[in-house]
């Protein structure tokens, strides 16, 4: 039976011509700073995001906190959407990695407004309070389906970060996506953030990777820390390849896979059993409520029928198109669903 696996877009494998990519790169040791082209790849991508420099390093999760490790000191606090990935899907790290609390605010559909985070930001004279330190946003929004951050809002919040003296962090795992869907370039976003940490290995179809990039300093304090929590990479050019080949080549075929993402989600829409919001799908992430069976079941069914989808946020799901499911393994998909949910 063929396997139609929309669990992520982490799943996909590299390509014949990405794997040239790695087999042809030139290597040295990265500790030092010798590796072509984990260097050829820090500098393409500094210039794509805008920044002074970047930083090659293991996961989206590592880049994250990495990023939050350098801006914070313990007892600081990040104000951040209730849904992000930093406060449910990367294992409490922020506590257990730096000493520092999230104060989650309610956004819709991960997307929250400067109103909402200046009354929560604490009284620098609280000396009993935590510390605001960091805002960090995530474009697109994973959680809350692919949802995508309009500047306006960005540089609203932007500009209260500079009132407070606070930091701007994006999580722009899927900023590509973010990029392609709005016709905006990427930099046209992360010109508003001091730290950027963004994702090789999702939508790009890279087997590993994630870049951070801010300013030569503090990228030069990630590189310690990175090396601190064993992140340092030796002759790992052979990876950097796959990234820098995704850059180059992979970017502007996304819109695939949010076309795919919107007859997904436009069939899934008539189905009686289906509760979706059309609207939060923008990018690849379909996420939707089932009504007749509880999510785990539609899981552990869809299975059967030979189709791999994951949980979503609570009572949701979540299908997630990417380079290695064509339109047909849509279709495909459908009808797998119309048996189950229709
Ligand atoms: N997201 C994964 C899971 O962890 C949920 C996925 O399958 O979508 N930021 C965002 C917005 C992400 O979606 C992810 C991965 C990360 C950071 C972390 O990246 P990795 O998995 O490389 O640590």
């Amino acid at each position: 039976m063929q396997v139609i696996d929309l669990r992520s877009d982490t799943v996909t494998k590299p390509s014949e011509a990405m794997r040239k990519a790695m087999f042809d790169a030139e290597v040295g040791d990265d500790i030092y700073k010798e590796d072509p082209t984990v260097n050829k790849l820090e500098e393409y991508a500094a210039n794509l995001l805008g920044k002074e420099a970047a930083l090659f390093v293991p996961s989206g999760t590592m880049g994250n906190q990495l990023c939050l490790n350098v801006l914070t000191q313990p007892h600081d606090e990040v104000i951040c959407d209730i849904d992000s990935h930093i406060f449910h899907y990367e294992s409490g790290s922020p506590a257990a990695l730096s000493g520092i609390q999230i104060y989650p605010v309610i956004g819709k559909n991960g997307i929250f407004d400067a109103e909402q985070v200046e009354p929560v930001i604490r009284p620098t004279s609280a000396y009993y309070m935590a510390r605001t330190k960091v805002i960090e946003i995530e474009n697109t929004h994973n959680r809350a389906g692919g949802t995508i951050w309009s500047v306006d809002k960005i540089e609203a919040l932007s500009n209260l970060a500079k009132k407070y003296n606070l930091h701007f962090h994006l999580d722009g795992a899927r900023i590509w996506n973010a990029s392609v869907a709005s016709g905006l370039t990427v930099s046209d976003y992360t010109k508003y953030f001091g730290t950027v940490s963004c994702c090789l290995s999702k939508g790009l179809g890279a087997p590993i990777g994630s870049i951070i990039a801010g300013s030569k300093e503090f990228i030069t304090e990630a590189y310690r820390k990175r090396k601190a929590w064993g992140g340092g990479m030796r002759q790992v050019g052979v990876i950097a390849a796959a990234g820098l080949y995704a850059l180059k080549n992979n970017i502007e075929r996304l819109t695939d896979d949010h076309e795919n993402a919107h007859v997904l989600a436009k069939s899934l829409n008539e189905f009686e059993n289906v509760d979706i919001d059309l609207e939060s799908v923008q990018t690849n992430i379909v996420s939707f409520k089932p009504l007749n069976k509880s999510p785990e079941q539609i899981i552990a069914e869809c299975k059967e029928n030979g189709l791999l989808i994951g949980a979503g946020n609570v009572g949701y799901l979540r299908a997630v198109t990417h380079m290695d499911v064509n339109t047909d393994n849509i279709n495909s998909a459908v009808e797998i669903f119309k048996k189950i949910l229709g």
